[in-house]
């Protein structure tokens, strides 16, 4: 079922039209890069229809709308899934082919969106197209930058870092919207007339609206992704040029521009930047004046907002939601003030996605009150409004000349919401413990998902053809269906198809590794991945020093029977994180050493590939055998990369940490390799005195491997270039890699002993893939409509 209606023209004609009158190109002429827009604009024609028609319902049926609030939209190349979700891949392909063009090499074309870090991006981004496909009618807001994620390379093993440039090409999707633009001011002062506080602004923006259609599974539905570009109100300073300064005559311009020019890289520390700040104001603000110029028009009074309208904060960044929504309705239309927190506050909702202190937000006073003053005196007010109703226990929100942005987000709250069962909790135990017995009931759990459009269907075609073939398609849009894979699984054909399909996967990915980073890899090796941000708590240094001591007792031993394993990592470091990048060097550093090991290179090989994105995750994830997800408990929130793995049929070697604890539930006990401390060991071990020295001495193995590197094994013309991470290591070792190493090491030798019988393994893969679908996106924003918003599905097969 294709939507081609008797207006619409074949693709292959769409195609020759857009290169003709879009592009203005000849077809004798015309480059890949051509052809890529041509079929783009074709395809984002089919959206459309969609797109008018789900505006036209959400408008005729009044429901309740609901606007995500994000920082970032970590959202990749969009033209592939566009083709899935409007069911034209197969004709797109062959209206490609038919013109004599390579289909992949056009897809391959597009630039990877990086508008985002990690998680929490990419999370944002499987939303937007779970709330599509549930027809839920809802808005994304989030900025426009001009460069994404930085892009990573290494020289000498380092990583370099240079900047993103996807908007230098023609952003096809989207759809310039002059005619929504707001003014968003900054600094000034505040001043009372005729009894209302009135803030006059000593600097203004322009928000100028940006609109990409995101279209549901099977074109059900379309809602929309805003993102807000800046731009100087005056463009150039007239006097200013007439005048000779040309240069100056542009700064008011470049200044307004540089808000929404590039995306912070650091997904765990604040910028501690004014210009941070701004982002962060600018970017809600203007999505705030939006919501509620939609609501005008919709709505009489502006006190049906919270019954009409949920806004969903991505984590505290676009917290200044809260006083921004009460001065609008305080200040400006002039609701008394605790109806307007009350209003504001019913409106609101907050999910929080870390626990690492370092990452929790919080802004200078100073800073706050000579950006914001308007927002400096309300947020004071709300805070002592709040404290005084709970004289007993108060939490405040301004302490210590800062202002806690989480504690502000969970004030302004109807829920707060943790992204995995056992954050949830300790959210209740630690960072929002006196707030939680304030409110409970407030905090709520919503554990992550991901979609399956893109992390299964499109990304892995020969094992969801496998899928298909054995339950029929309705897994796609109901992925809970995967569980009518589980009884075929004893059929051997299925098996056979099954391991067929990874086993093409993984030669497809040795193929790419060799032709394009020159390393020979068996297709037969067990492909052991870990592909995320580089962090401490992540601690892929506990992986690679896996590595360094399985090497060495390869060498001790060579004849043992060892199973082959290439150990690939992906991932970027925060460019300021001096220790993550160490951490980026020691595994190049490994790589070089061991590669070149003629003794053990069999066996085993490491590679880094560089500038981790979710194209390449695309690539990786369908060719994993074994998923790493070893961080120490109670530090990673959710991951949602272990959920695609264990979708695609990877097995996971993993600690009780984040939504783990729930994959290994659904996928059992006995196809998941557990290993480490739980969260409350990791807390009970660090009060341990020398725990890391204890679990060195307990352990020769890890001892040796820690001298290796110590002594420059990997580094041998610079042998103390390691000595901040094994006295680290050897030291206060806070994330605990030496007190998990030894089981992790028992853990991985399992995984070899598993991996050697292929049946086996291929019937614990298939039941990773079998289980695993609950972890669709789509079942937990069906839980956020219900339990958070109390939203609506508008679609027509609601
Ligand atoms: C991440 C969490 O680290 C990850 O565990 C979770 O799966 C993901 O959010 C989605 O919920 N956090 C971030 O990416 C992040 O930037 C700092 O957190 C606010």
């Amino acid at each position: 079922m294709t939507y081609q209606d008797a207006r619409t023209p074949g693709l292959q004609d769409g195609i020759l039209h857009h290169l003709t009158y879009t592009i203005g190109k000849d077809a004798a002429h015309a480059t890949l890069h051509d052809w890529r827009l041509a079929l783009s604009f074709a395809v984002r024609d089919r959206i459309v229809d969609s797109w008018f028609a789900s505006t036209r319902a959400s408008y005729e049926a009044g429901a309740k709308r609901v606007y995500y609030l994000s920082m970032e939209f970590l959202i990749g190349r969009l033209l592939g899934d566009a083709l899935v979700n409007l069911r034209l891949d197969g004709e797109a392909k062959a209206a490609v082919e038919g013109l004599g063009l390579d289909f992949d090499a056009v897809l391959h074309d597009e630039p990877d969106a990086a508008l985002g870090n990690g998680g929490l991006g990419r999370l944002a981004a499987c939303f937007l197209e779970s709330l599509s496909t549930l027809a839920c009618p809802a808005m994304g807001y989030g900025i426009r930058y001009e460069h994404g994620l930085f892009r990573q390379s290494f020289d000498n093993g380092r990583q370099v870092e240079a900047p993103e440039t996807w908007l230098q090409q023609r952003h096809v999707w989207e759809f310039e919207r002059p005619e929504a633009a707001y003014s968003i001011g900054f600094g000034g002062h505040v001043a009372e007339q005729d009894g209302r506080m009135v803030w006059t602004p000593a600097e203004a923006v322009l928000a100028e609206a940006y609109d990409t259609p995101v279209v549901g599974w099977e074109a059900r539905w379309t809602n929309t992704l805003r993102l807000w570009a800046a731009r100087a109100i005056d463009p150039l300073d007239l006097a200013r040029f007439n005048h000779g300064d040309h240069v100056g005559a542009a700064v008011p311009e470049m200044l307004a521009r540089a808000i929404s020019r590039v995306l912070y890289p650091d997904d765990t520390t604040e910028a501690g930047k004014e210009l941070r700040l701004k982002q962060e104001y600018f970017f809600t603000a203007a999505s705030l004046h939006d919501i509620l110029r939609r609501f005008d028009s919709e709505h009489g009074d502006i006190r049906l907002l919270p019954e009409k309208v949920a806004i969903q904060l991505n984590d505290t960044h676009p917290a200044i939601a809260g006083p921004e929504l009460v001065r609008l309705l305080h200040d400006t239309r002039g609701l008394p003030f605790d109806e307007a927190v009350d209003i504001a506050r019913r409106t609101l909702n907050y999910t929080n996605h870390t626990l690492l202190p370092e990452a929790l937000e919080k802004w200078p006073v100073p800073l706050m009150a000579r950006l914001l003053p308007r927002h400096m005196m309300l947020i004071e007010r709300i805070d002592a409004d709040h404290a005084a109703r709970f004289p007993a226990r108060a939490t405040h929100a301004v302490a210590d000349g800062e202002v806690n942005m989480g504690a502000l987000s969970f004030i302004m709250a109807n829920r707060v919401n943790g992204v995995s069962a056992l954050h949830t909790g300790l959210m209740k135990q630690t960072v929002f413990a006196d707030l939680h017995a304030l409110h409970p009931g407030r905090i709520v759990n919503q554990t992550n998902g991901v979609t399956p459009r893109r992390w299964l269907h499109a990304c892995n075609p020969r094992l969801a053809g496998i899928i298909t073939g054995t339950i029929g398609e309705g897994w796609i849009g109901d992925l809970e269906r995967l569980a009518e894979l589980e009884p075929h699984l004893g059929d051997a054909g299925l098996q056979q198809a099954i391991a067929g399909a990874k086993r093409a996967n993984k030669a497809d990915l040795a193929d790419w590794i060799g032709a394009t980073h020159g390393l020979s890899v068996d297709p037969d090796a067990m492909f052991d991945v870990q592909i995320k941000r580089i962090h401490e708590y992540k601690r892929q240094h506990l992986n690679i020093l896996e590595a360094v001591a399985l090497w060495q007792a390869i060498r001790a031993n060579p004849d043992a029977g060892w199973t082959p394993r290439i150990k690939i990592f992906a991932g970027k470091a925060a460019p300021g994180y001096v220790f993550a990048k160490k951490i980026i060097r020691l595994v190049n550093d490994v790589a070089a050493v061991l590669n070149a090991d003629p003794v053990t290179s069999r066996y085993l090989k490491v590679i880094f590939l560089p500038n981790y994105n979710v194209t390449l995750a695309e690539r990786l994830i369908p060719a994993a055998d074994l998923s790493e997800q070893i961080s120490t408990a109670g530090k990673e929130a959710s991951g949602t990369g272990n959920m695609k793995f264990a979708l695609n049929g990877a097995l996971t070697v993993g600690t009780l940490d984040g939504a783990n604890v729930e994959i290994r539930d659904h996928v059992g006990a006995e196809n998941f390799f557990l290993f480490g401390m739980t969260a409350e060991e990791v807390v009970a071990r660090r009060a341990v005195e020398g725990h890391a020295g204890q679990a060195i001495a307990a352990d020769p193995r890890l001892a040796a491997a820690l001298a290796a590197i110590h002594d420059g094994a990997v580094s041998p013309g610079d042998p103390t270039r390691y000595h901040d991470i094994t006295g680290n290591l050897r030291g206060p070792d806070y994330f605990l890699v030496c007190s998990d190493f030894a089981d992790y090491w028992r853990a991985q030798r399992e995984v070899d002993a598993a991996y050697r019988d292929a049946a086996h393994w291929t019937r614990m893969a298939a039941l990773n893939t079998a289980r695993s679908g609950w972890f669709s996106s789509d079942r937990t924003i069906r839980g956020y409509m219900a339990e958070i918003w109390g939203a609506a599905s508008l679609g027509p097969r609601a």
